[in-house]
C-alpha cells in the first residue's frame, strides 16, 4: 500500500457494516480474584508458583476492571469504539468448575453487559480465555475428555444467562496458544509439559470448540457465533526444500492444527506427522464431531515468523529465526513489526471456501511506553495501527470477506508469563493508582473512527 493510500486510510473505506472494536481478557484486566465466591483458576495457582511468571506478576487486582468497569466503558465509549469483546471468567461463574451456580458472578458479567448497552457499545462475548478452574485441572484439566462435558455445561449457562443481552459470541480465544503453551511447553498455566499432556488437550480441545458452537446455536439461534484462532505469516528461511518443508510443518502447527478440523477438515496429519498421535485419544464418530459451521472466524494476528529446518527440534524438525537476530523492527514482545502480514494471513484464510466470514478479533503491539507531562506519545503504536489497518483494507478492497477488526487491547495489562512489562493497551494504566491516560494512540484511534 502506497504512503499516500494511508494518509487518507478512512473508517468510511470499510463500508458501514464493518465491525470496529476492542478486545480484552478476563484474567487480563478483571482483578477482584477471591471476590464475592470466585473460585480460583489455574492462573491464580500458576502465578502464585515461583519463576513462571517474570518479577512474580499475578492478575489478583490486575487493572481491577472488577472495580472499574464503568469507567472503562466510559472510556471505550469516548474512544467512539463501537464494539466490546471481553470473556467470561468460568470459575468466577461456577467456582466448583461444574454444579453450583455462584450468582454474584453472573450478575457481575450482567452488570458489564447492561452498561456496554447503555452506553450504545455492543458486547461481543468469548466464552473461554484461558482460565480453566483450578479443581477441572485437579482433574487432569484439558486432558481429561471429561472437559468437552464441563465445557459445554459452562456453555449452556452463559447462553442461558447472557443470551438475551449478548448476540456475538466467540468459543474459544487461541487453542493453540493455550494447549501448546499451557499443556506442551509449561509456560504458561497450568504448566504442563510434552506430548502426552498435548496430544489429549489437543483433541479435547479441538471437540469443545464445535461443541460450544453447537450449544451457542441451538440456544441462540439469532446470535452471531464464531470462535479465534492465533495465525501468524511464515516464511521459509531459504528457498531450500527442507526449509520450505519445515515451514509447511510450522504452518500446520501454528496455524491450521484447530482451524481445518472445525472446517470439516480434519487435523492436518499429512502435513505434520507427529499428529497421529492424536489417534489413540479418538473416539468412532469424533471426526464428525469436529466440525461446526461457524457465522464467523475470529483471525487473530501480530507478526510473522521465519521458519528454518532444525534436525534437533523434537516432533516438528523446525525452529523459529528470532526477529531480534534478523535485525528488524520489533515490539516489547520480540516480535517483528511486519504489516503485511495480516494481509497474507487474511488471504490465505479467505481462500478457504468453507469460512463465511472472517473478523479480525485482534491486532496490536507492545511499546516501551512512559507518561511525559501527562501523555503517552506511542507514535509507534500509532504507526503500528494504521499500517496493520491500511493493510486489512487492501485485502478487503480485493474482495477479501474481512467483516471487523478489534485492536488488542483497551487498557495495559496482565500479559500471562510476562507480567505487566509488556504495554499493548490505548489506554496507560498506572498500577499503582489505577489511573488512566488514553495514549496518543488511542487518541488516533477515536479520531479514525469518528471520521
Ligand atoms: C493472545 C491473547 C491475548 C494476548 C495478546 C498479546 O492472543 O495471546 O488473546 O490474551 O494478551 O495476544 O500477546
Amino acid at each position: 500500500m502506497k504512503e499516500d493510500n494511508l494518509q487518507n486510510l478512512e473508517r468510511e473505506q470499510f463500508g458501514d457494516n464493518f465491525r470496529w472494536g476492542v478486545s480484552t481478557a478476563a484474567y487480563q484486566i478483571e482483578g477482584a480474584f477471591d471476590a464475592d465466591g470466585k473460585g480460583l483458576s489455574i492462573w491464580d495457582v500458576f502465578t502464585n508458583k515461583r519463576g513462571k511468571v517474570k518479577d512474580r506478576h499475578h492478575g489478583q487486582i490486575a487493572c481491577d476492571f472488577y472495580n472499574c468497569f464503568q469507567g472503562d466503558i466510559n472510556l471505550i465509549k469516548q474512544l467512539n469504539i463501537p464494539d466490546f469483546r471481553f470473556s467470561v471468567s468460568w470459575s468466577r461463574i461456577l467456582p466448583e468448575g461444574t454444579g453450583k451456580i455462584n450468582q454474584s458472578g453472573i450478575d457481575f458479567y450482567k452488570r458489564v453487559i447492561d452498561f456496554c448497552l447503555e452506553s450504545g457499545i455492543t458486547p461481543w462475548l468469548t466464552v473461554y480465555h484461558w482460565d480453566l478452574p483450578h479443581v477441572l485441572e485437579q482433574k487432569g484439566g484439558w486432558t481429561n475428555r471429561d472437559v468437552v462435558n464441563w465445557f459445554s455445561d459452562f456453555t449452556s449457562i452463559c447462553a442461558q444467562n447472557f443470551g438475551d443481552t449478548v448476540k456475538h459470541w466467540m468459543v474459544m480465544n487461541e487453542p493453540s496458544v493455550f494447549t501448546g503453551a499451557g499443556y506442551f511447553m509449561g509456560i504458561h498455566a497450568p504448566g504442563r509439559r510434552g506430548m502426552g499432556n498435548f496430544a489429549p488437550a489437543i483433541h479435547h480441545t479441538a471437540l469443545s470448540i464445535a461443541e460450544g458452537g453447537r450449544i451457542l446455536r441451538s440456544n441462540l439461534p439469532d446470535a452471531e457465533i464464531g470462535t479465534t484462532f492465533s495465525c501468524t505469516h511464515i516464511e521459509p528461511y531459504s528457498h531450500s526444500s527442507r526449509d520450505h518443508a519445515a515451514a509447511t510443518r510450522a504452518d500446520a502447527l501454528l496455524n491450521r492444527l484447530f482451524i481445518e478440523p472445525v472446517l470439516g477438515l480434519g487435523y492436518p496429519v499429512n502435513d505434520l506427522p507427529v499428529l497421529r498421535k492424536l489417534e489413540k485419544h479418538i473416539k468412532p464418530g469424533d471426526e464428525a464431531k469436529l466440525a461446526f459451521d461457524f457465522d464467523f472466524i475470529g483471525l487473530q494476528n501480530y507478526t510473522r515468523e521465519i521458519v528454518k529446518s532444525s534436525f534437533f527440534t523434537p516432533y516438528i524438525g523446525a525452529r523459529l529465526v528470532k526477529a531480534e537476530k534478523r535485525k528488524v523492527p520489533i515490539t516489547t514482545m520480540g516480535w517483528e513489526v511486519y504489516p503485511s502480514a495480516i494481509y497474507h494471513i487474511l488471504k490465505k484464510f479467505d481462500a478457504y471456501p468453507q469460512i463465511r466470514k472472517i473478523i479480525i478479533t485482534e491486532n496490536g503491539a507492545a511499546f516501551p511506553d512512559t507518561v511525559e507531562e501527562g501523555s503517552v506519545r506511542d507514535e509507534k503504536r500509532v504507526k503500528y495501527l494504521q499500517d496493520h489497518i491500511a493493510q486489512v483494507l487492501k485485502a478487503k478492497q480485493e474482495g477479501c470477506k474481512v467483516a471487523g477488526y478489534f485492536v488488542w487491547t483497551l487498557t495495559d495489562n496482565f500479559e500471562w508469563a510476562e507480567g505487566y512489562h509488556p504495554r499493548f493497551g490505548l489506554i496507560y494504566v498506572n498500577f499503582e493508582t489505577q489511573e488512566r491516560i488514553v495514549k496518543d494512540s488511542g487518541k488516533w484511534f477515536r479520531n479514525f473512527l469518528k471520521s
